[in-house]
């Protein structure tokens, strides 16, 4: 079991992160928040608790990397990256403008701290592995992290990324899947049925652990125990929520795309806020 100071800090950052994707959808006035929120809290957990990355030298050589495969979900990604100070917070501001740094998919080339595009589904893994690869060959001892949906499990690209990745023994590299049960269309086991995903990944010769992905207590322990197995990938499967933390969206599949109404959005910012409040004091109370 995590230290509860550790949990409880992390707990606060996710919800100040969660803050943070609303202040993006308050200024472009929707974006993909079901799998942004369902992911953030792994997102949080490995930016402020586990990676080795540097705000102000984004490039650094030995940083860890993390690879947002499924790139809709990047209101996460931005969200943590500014509250880590990769970027000045008033650019959260310019979501859903012309030219904006902070485009509906990720870009490398506008955002520091972005380490490939992402948004084609099914690419983030392949990536990683790359990544990892060229880690093991340079004889580094970073890290790399991706994350992929449920619903982007089905692109074949991701089999012959994860029958690689064992092949080549890359246990640097650490995939978490954002179990939240719900893609573009619904339910992903009526698009695609991919179960069971971790008995798949283990005949492809990964080390699986399985957890609840929105639980830091979890995330925690998961990612303390990386490489799961010498020798092997890590996969971790998380059982996630859809739009966690929006009171009035969990598990909705409308909530996969938000176009909000001034209504629900002062709500969510006004809910987010009494958590942070809440978080506040019981960080304060383990001092
Ligand atoms: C190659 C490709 N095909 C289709 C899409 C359209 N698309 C965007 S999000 C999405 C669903 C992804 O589902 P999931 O991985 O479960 O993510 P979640 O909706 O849970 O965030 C799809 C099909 C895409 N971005 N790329
Ligand atoms: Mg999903």
């Amino acid at each position: 079991m995590a230290d509860k100071k550790r949990v409880a800090n992390l707990k606060l950052q996710a919800a100040k992160c969660r803050q943070n994707v609303l202040r993006m959808v308050r200024a472009g006035g929707h974006g993909h928040v079901g799998g942004a929120l369902s992911s953030l809290d792994i997102v949080t957990a490995l930016y402020f608790d586990k990676m080795n990355v540097d705000p102000e030298n984004p490039k650094m050589e030995d940083r860890d990397r993390f690879l947002l495969s499924a790139g809709h979900k990047c209101l996460a990604q931005y969200a943590v990256l500014a509250e880590k100070g990769f970027f000045d917070k008033e650019v959260l501001d310019t979501y859903g403008k012309l030219a904006a740094k902070i485009p509906g998919h990720p870009d490398m080339h506008k955002l520091p701290g972005v380490e490939a595009n992402t948004g084609a589904l099914g690419h983030g893994m392949s990536i990683a592995n790359g990544m990892a690869m060229a880690g093991k060959l340079d004889g580094k001892d970073y890290k790399v992290y991706a994350i992929t949906g449920d619903g982007e499990l089905p692109e074949g690209s991701n089999w012959e990324a994860a029958v690689a990745a064992a092949k080549f023994g890359l246990d640097n590299l650490v995939v978490f899947v954002d179990n939240n049960g719900l893609q573009i269309s619904g339910d992903v086991t009526k698009v695609m049925d991919m179960r069971p995903i971790d008995e798949k990944f283990k005949a492809f010769g990964w080390a699986v652990k399985y957890i609840d992905g929105n639980d830091m207590n979890q995330i925690l322990d998961a990612l303390d125990s990386i490489p799961e197995e010498k020798g092997k990938p890590t996969m971790i499967l998380c059982d996630t929520v859809k739009a966690k933390g929006l009171s009035f969206g969990e598990n909705k599949a409308g909530f996969h795309f938000w176009n909000a109404t001034e209504e629900l959005l002062d709500q969510a910012e006004k809910e987010m806020a009494e958590l942070v409040s809440k978080l506040e004091k019981e960080k304060e109370e383990l001092v």
